[in-house]
C-alpha cells in the first residue's frame, strides 16, 4: 500500500457539495486504487474457504484500518471539516445471518493479518439477511438492497465467468472479487447467477424460504452453484499452471468446508475429473480424500442437510449418480473396516431415497473439525462417534476465534489506546501480547472504568436515538445479542427479567444495581416461536419501561435490525453478556468472545467456548449457572418434568404471564404456543426440551448476585479487566495459525 499516495490524493479531493454516498465510493476507490498496487496471487499452497456465508458488515473503517490509513483518514476529513462517522450511513453487508457466515469474515481477516493465502468462495446475494422492523412488537422483515450504496470493494470479473449447467437451465457465475487487506492481499470471490431471469434467482437471497419443494430446489442450487464454480475454475486452474499431473492438485489445494452447504462440492470435483479429465471414479475419490476438509458449525438435527435424491436427480442427475456412488465406496470401505450393520447404517452417505451431506463430507474430507472443544468433545462421543470410532484421527478441535482488528481496534478505540498507553502497541500486531495485561495497576483499572463508561455513553445515545428508549448512563449494562433460537434461551432471559421486575417492584429486590437489558436478534422469517418470543419480549419491555415505580431501576430495549454494525457498538459498551443456552447446544458461540475482549462479564452456562473463556479468566470472574451436560443427560434419563419447576410462584407468575392475560399476543394465539412448548411439548417434542423451567431459578439467582456485586464498581472492573487480559486466545489470529498448522500446511 502506497500510504503516502492515498493521503495526498485523500487531501486533494473535493468534497464540497458532494453526498455520504458519494464520497464513500470515492474514497473507497481510492483506497481500492492504492491498496491493490503490487498485489500478486500466491505460488505454492493455497487454502480455499467455501461458505454459503460471509457476514462481513461495514468494510469502510475496516479496510481503512488494515490499509494503516484510518486514523489518517479520520484527520484528513475533519479538516476539510468532515466527521469520518458520516459514514456510519453506509449499510452492512448482510451475506450472512450469524456465526457461521461472521466467524468465515474474521478468518479471512485473519489470515490476510498474518499473511496465510486463504481465499473465499462464496455467493453475491442481490439481497442480504432481512432489515428487520419491530412494529407493535412484531418482527417485520424488510428486503436488504445493500448495493444502493454502490459496491466500491468488488472488481467484477466479467473475463473470468463460468457456466454452471443445470439439467433444466445453464446459468453463468459471474465473479466479484473483494480484496481482503492485510499483511498479504488475500481474495473473497463471491459469484453472480447471470443469463436468464430464472438464472438471476439463484444469488437473489440469502436464505430462500425452504419449506415448499420449489424452495428447496433454489437452495440445492444455490449450494450448488457456487460450489461448481469454485471447484470448475480451482482445477481450470490448476491444469493452466501445472498441466494433467493432479496427483499434485492437493499440494497446491485444499478446501474447507465450512458446513454441510458446500458439500456438494465435493461430488463435484469427482465428476469433472472423471468426465472432462477421464479419470477413473477410485482415483478421482482418493484425490478429493486428499484435497478436502470439513468443519461442523452445529449439532442440531434440523440444520444437518439431507438432500432427497428425487429433487437432486431432477437438477443435478450425475451429481446424483456420483453421490450414489461415494456411498457404494463408504459402504464398502466401512465394511473392510469391520463395522457392524448398524454401524455402516449410521455412516450411510446415501439411503432411504436421501443423501446424508455430513455423512458424505465425514467420509471424504481429511479432517473434521468442530469449533469448541466441548462441541468436539460431543462429536466425538456423539454425532460423528462411530466415524471417530473407525478413523480415530479425523476428527479435531479448532475452537473459533475473533478477528480483533475488528472487535477491538475498531469498534473500541478507547480501550485500544488504554492498551497501548499500558502495555505497548505490540498487542495490535501480536495478539499473545495482551496477556501482559494481567498483574494491571488500580490506575489502569480506574482508566478502564472510564473507558467502559464512555463506551457505554456512546451504546446507550445511539440506542436512544434508533430506539427511542432512554437509558441513564449509570445503568449496569447486560446485553443478550445473537440469531434467535429456542436453544439460545432468549425466552428464559425474558422470564428472569421480569422476575427481577416484579421483584423490583414488590420490594423484595432492595439492593441491586439499576440495570438495563438489551436484546438483539433476527428469527427466521418462517420462525413462529422465535417471533413469538421476539414480540413477548417487546410486550415485557414496554410494560417494564413505562413503569414509573421502576423506571429508575430496570429498563429493557429489543434493538430493531440487530447487525455486524450495531454488534460493534454493543460488545464494547456492555458491562455482562448473556450466553445462556441449553448446555451442549451452542457449538461456540463468538459473541461471547467479542464481549470478553472488550472486558464484559460472561453470564452464562457452561457450553461451547464459554467453558473456555472461564478456564482463561476464571470462574470467579465470571457468573456461571445451570445444569452441566452431564446433568442434562442424566436429568433427561431420570425422565424431565418441567411443570414441577412452576411450584415456585415466582417462576410460575412469571411463565403465566404468557397466558394469563398481562401480555397481548394480539389475538395471535402464539404465546399460549409458546406456554404449551414448556409445559405439555407438542407433538415433535417434549416439553421444555430446552430445560428453560430447569434452569430459570439458578439464572435469576445469578443475574441478583451480579446486580449486587456490581455495587463494588471498582472490583467488578477488576473481573471485567481480567476478561480482557485473557481473551488473546480467542483472537481468530490463534485459530487461523492452528487451521494453517494441522489441516492447511500452508
Ligand atoms: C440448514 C439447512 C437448510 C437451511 C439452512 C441451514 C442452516 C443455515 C445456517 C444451518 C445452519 C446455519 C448456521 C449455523 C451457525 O451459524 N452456527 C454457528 O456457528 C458459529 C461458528 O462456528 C458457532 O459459534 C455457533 O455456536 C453456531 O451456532
Amino acid at each position: 500500500m502506497d500510504k503516502f499516495k492515498f493521503t495526498e490524493k485523500l487531501k486533494e479531493l473535493e468534497t464540497r457539495g458532494k453526498t455520504v454516498v458519494e464520497l464513500y465510493n470515492e474514497i473507497s476507490a481510492l483506497a481500492m486504487e492504492c491498496g491493490l498496487e503490487g498485489d500478486k496471487p500466491c505460488q505454492g499452497r493455497n487454502a480455499y474457504y467455501l461458505s454459503m456465508e460471509f457476514l462481513i458488515g461495514r468494510s469502510f473503517y475496516n479496510n481503512l484500518l488494515e490499509l494503516g490509513v484510518l486514523e489518517e483518514t479520520r484527520e484528513i476529513l475533519a479538516k476539510k471539516g468532515l466527521d469520518i462517522n458520516v459514514f456510519e450511513e453506509i449499510e452492512d453487508a448482510a451475506l450472512g445471518n450469524g456465526g457461521l457466515g461472521r466467524l468465515a469474515a474474521c478468518f479471512l481477516d485473519s489470515a490476510a493479518g498474518l499473511g496465510l493465502p486463504l481465499h473465499g468462495y462464496g455467493i453475491r446475494y442481490k439481497y442480504g439477511l432481512f432489515k428487520q422492523a419491530i412494529e407493535n412488537g412484531f418482527q417485520v422483515e424488510l428486503p436488504d438492497d445493500w448495493q444502493r450504496f454502490g459496491d466500491p470493494w468488488s472488481i467484477r470479473r466479467e473475463d473470468e465467468k463460468r457456466l454452471i449447467e443445470f439439467a433444466d437451465m445453464k446459468v453463468y457465475a459471474v465473479p466479484y472479487d473483494m480484496p481482503v487487506f492485510g499483511k498479504k492481499i488475500n481474495r473473497l470471490r463471491l459469484f453472480q447467477a447471470e443469463g436468464s431471469e430464472e438464472a438471476e434467482k439463484i444469488s437473489e437471497y440469502l436464505y430462500p424460504a425452504d419449506d415448499t419443494e420449489e424452495g428447496k430446489i433454489l437452495r440445492l442450487r444455490q449450494e450448488y452453484f457456487f460450489s461448481a464454480a469454485a471447484v470448475g475454475e480451482l482445477l481450470d486452474g490448476f491444469v493452466k499452471q501445472h498441466g494433467k499431473n493432479f496427483d499434485k492438485f492437493p499440494d497446491y489445494n485444499v478446501i474447507q468446508l465450512n458446513d454441510t452447504h458446500p458439500v456438494i462440492a465435493i461430488a463435484e470435483f469427482i465428476r469433472l475429473l472423471t468426465n472432462n479429465y477421464r479419470m477413473p471414479f477410485a482415483n478421482a475419490l482418493s484425490l478429493a480424500k486428499r484435497t478436502f476438509a470439513y468443519t461442523n458449525h452445529t449439532i442440531l438435527p434440523e440444520a444437518l442437510e439431507c438432500w432427497s435424491e428425487e429433487y437432486v436427480k431432477k437438477i443435478l442427475p450425475d451429481i446424483a449418480d456420483i453421490m450414489v456412488r461415494i456411498g457404494v465406496y463408504a459402504m464398502r470401505e466401512y465394511q473392510t473396516l469391520g463395522c457392524s450393520k448398524e454401524q455402516a447404517a449410521e455412516m450411510a452417505i446415501y439411503s432411504g431415497g436421501r443423501f446424508y451431506m455430513a455423512n458424505l463430507a465425514v467420509y471424504v474430507a481429511k479432517t473434521v473439525n468442530g469449533v469448541a472443544a466441548l462441541h468436539t468433545e460431543i462429536l466425538k462421543s456423539n454425532l460423528f462417534a462411530t466415524a471417530h470410532k473407525f478413523y480415530p484421527n479425523k476428527l479435531q478441535n479448532k475452537t473459533n476465534g475473533i478477528t480483533h482488528r475488528r472487535w477491538l481496534e475498531l469498534c473500541n478505540r478507547e480501550l485500544s489506546l488504554l492498551l497501548d498507553k499500558t502495555i505497548g502497541v505490540k498487542w495490535r500486531s501480536d495478539i499473545t501480547d495482551l496477556d501482559r495485561l494481567n498483574g494491571f495497576t488500580d490506575d489502569t483499572v480506574k482508566e478502564f472504568i472510564q473507558v467502559k463508561q464512555i463506551k457505554k455513553e456512546q451504546l446507550l445515545k445511539y440506542i436512544a436515538q434508533k430506539e427511542g428508549v432512554d437509558i441513564p448512563a449509570d445503568f449496569l449494562v447486560f446485553a443478550q445479542v445473537k440469531r434467535l433460537h429456542e436453544y439460545k434461551r432468549q425466552l428464559m432471559t425474558a422470564f428472569a427479567v421480569l422476575e427481577l421486575y416484579y421483584g423490583i417492584k414488590s420490594g423484595r429486590l432492595k439492593d441491586i444495581a439499576p440495570s438495563v437489558f438489551i436484546f438483539g436478534a433476527k428469527s427466521a422469517p418462517a420462525y413462529k416461536r422465535a417471533k413469538a418470543i421476539i414480540k413477548f419480549i417487546n410486550e415485557i419491555a414496554k410494560k417494564i419501561n413505562s413503569d414509573e415505580q421502576t423506571c429508575n431501576k430496570l429498563k429493557v430495549v429489543f434493538v430493531q435490525n440487530y447487525n455486524v454494525s450495531y454488534a460493534e457498538k454493543i460488545v464494547a459498551g456492555t458491562d455482562v453478556s448473556l450466553q445462556v443456552s441449553t448446555a451442549g447446544l451452542e457449538a461456540s458461540g463468538t459473541g461471547n468472545m467479542k464481549f470478553m475482549m472488550n472486558g464484559a462479564v460472561t453470564c452464562g452456562t457452561m457450553d461451547g467456548a464459554n467453558i473456555e473463556i472461564v478456564e482463561k479468566a476464571g470462574k470467579e470472574n465470571n457468573y456461571i449457572f445451570g445444569a452441566t451436560v452431564e446433568e442434562l443427560i442424566k436429568l433427561k434419563e431420570e425422565g424431565y418434568v418441567p411443570n414441577l419447576y412452576l411450584s415456585d410462584a415466582d417462576h410460575k407468575r412469571a411463565v403465566e404471564s404468557l397466558i394469563d392475560g398481562t401480555f397481548s399476543d394480539e389475538g395471535t394465539g402464539e404465546f399460549k404456543e409458546l406456554y404449551d412448548s414448556l409445559t405439555t411439548g407438542a407433538n415433535w417434542h417434549s416439553p421444555d426440551n430446552y430445560f428453560v423451567l430447569f434452569d430459570l431459578d439458578s439464572y435469576v439467582k445469578t443475574l441478583v448476585k451480579v446486580c449486587e456485586d456490581y455495587s463494588d464498581k471498582k472490583e467488578f472492573a477488576k473481573k471485567q479487566l481480567i476478561n480482557t487480559a485473557n481473551s488473546a486466545y480467542f483472537s481468530s489470529d490463534r485459530t487461523i495459525k492452528e487451521y494453517a498448522e494441522d489441516i492447511w500446511k500452508i
